[in-house]
């Protein structure tokens, strides 16, 4: 085993925040911390640090530093580097392992049995990307344009097929691949994240935190899930781990202020970008759904150009759910973008294919793991060649 040792960030935690308050109180009393900002709003600044200091200044280029420098250890075969595997690739096909197995492999196998190209064997791949959760309009349109490709260059053989299978998906996927681009005109760029209970929400925004910060952004978080017990609490202990300020009021507050306030006090801090959690909701939930609405008419009335982007998060193993999922949060055409979580943990990544022939939303980017280092920007080819070679 060759091993790519990359430069790991000294605060990264391998655990979840509530995990790591004990290790994290032995770090407050060996580290200098700096103290909170004397805030004298209502809105509390709980975190040491302004988030302003330089990540890892020494060395890192400025291309993609966050993805550069929060690489862990990565173990790619002799035989697979020799076949010129990049790395970062060998990563993702790791990672969306469970997926490949359900999709690429399962296309692989019915290859290796079935030599005929005939309906039975369409059929066949009908049920195999059904299964993993692409959906039927996506593995419809897919698969009919393969059958075209096919007919137009004359080609039947399995290996034809599953080259314009991949061709087809890549496509797909690539239709909604478009990077989240910070507007550095807007100060701060507000990034309100929503979606139902439990997906990833607050992970997801240490996370982009992290990624940001890196990238020498100054970043601020805004504690909107007001409705949780402990969800405040969730929120600062990424903060201080990340060292990155959130602004918080108590339990039961209102979210709208909260995140208003927070938006004041980023642009008096000249802050690049302010990420805003809010609480899970479900559709049905009126209250938490008008709660929304009014959170969005608020920022609003902080900056009419605000919310600069709106992620819905989506929890990878969700299935059909997603669908209904994005609808409702997208009633009042809210969303601008979507990140596509715990895609580590499922064998039905092919979410995102129902997701990009249903709405065709930009994915932003894809969650991959626990760890705040676990976040990818989506790149179509990327992603297609992971799950299905
Ligand atoms: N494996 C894996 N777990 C994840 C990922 N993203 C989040 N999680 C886990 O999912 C669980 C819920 O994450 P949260 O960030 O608290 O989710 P949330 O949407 O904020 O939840 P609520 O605030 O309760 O609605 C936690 O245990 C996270 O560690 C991911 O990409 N992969
Ligand atoms: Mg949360």
């Amino acid at each position: 085993m060759i091993k790519f040792f990359k430069k790991k960030n000294k605060k990264q935690p391998d655990q979840q925040p509530d995990q790591q308050q004990g290790q994290q109180q032995d770090q407050q009393q060996d580290q200098p911390v700096n103290q909170p900002l004397d805030d004298q709003t209502a809105t509390e600044d709980t975190v040491k640090g302004d988030g302003n200091q330089a990540p890892d200044s020494t060395t890192e280029p400025a291309q993609d530093p966050a993805a550069q420098a929060e690489q862990p250890v990565i173990e790619v075969p002799p035989e697979l580097l020799a076949q010129g595997v990049e790395p970062h690739q060998y990563q993702l096909s790791q990672q969306l392992e469970k997926t490949n197995e359900n999709l690429g492999k399962k296309v692989k196998q019915l290859f290796s049995i079935k030599k005929q190209i005939d309906e039975d064997l369409f059929e066949e791949l009908e049920t195999t990307l059904l299964m993993a959760d692409v959906g039927a309009t996506a593995t419809m349109d897919v698969l009919e344009k393969v059958r075209k490709s096919l007919k137009r260059r004359n080609l039947s053989d399995s290996d034809a097929v599953f080259a314009a299978l991949k061709t087809e998906l890549t496509e797909l996927a690539a239709a909604v691949e478009q990077p989240l681009v910070i507007d550095d005109s807007k100060k701060p760029f507000v990034i309100l994240v929503v979606g139902v209970n439990g997906v990833g929400k607050t992970t997801t925004i240490a996370k982009l935190a992290r990624k940001y910060k890196s990238m020498g952004k100054k970043v601020m978080l805004a504690a909107g899930d007001t409705f949780r017990a402990a969800a405040v609490e969730q929120l600062k202990t990424w903060g201080e781990r990340e060292d990155i300020p959130v602004m918080a009021q108590a339990t039961g507050a209102d979210s709208a202020s909260v995140i208003f306030d927070a938006m004041t006090s980023a642009k008096s801090k000249q802050m690049d970008v302010l990420i805003a959690d809010t609480a899970g909701r479900l559709h049905t939930q009126a209250n938490l759904m008008q709660e929304l609405e009014k959170i969005v008419r608020v920022i609003r009335k902080n900056d009419e150009t605000a919310p600069h982007e709106s992620l819905i998060v989506i929890d990878g193993g969700t299935g059909q759910n997603a669908i209904s999922q994005v609808r409702e949060f997208n009633k009042d055409n809210l969303l601008s973008g979507v990140v596509i979580t715990k895609l580590d943990g499922t064998p039905k990544g092919g979410v995102l294919f129902n997701l990009a022939a249903e709405f065709g939303l930009p994915v932003r980017y894809i969650g991959v793991g626990e760890k705040s280092t676990d976040l990818k920007p989506y790149q179509a080819e990327a992603f297609v060649q992971a799950i299905i070679d």
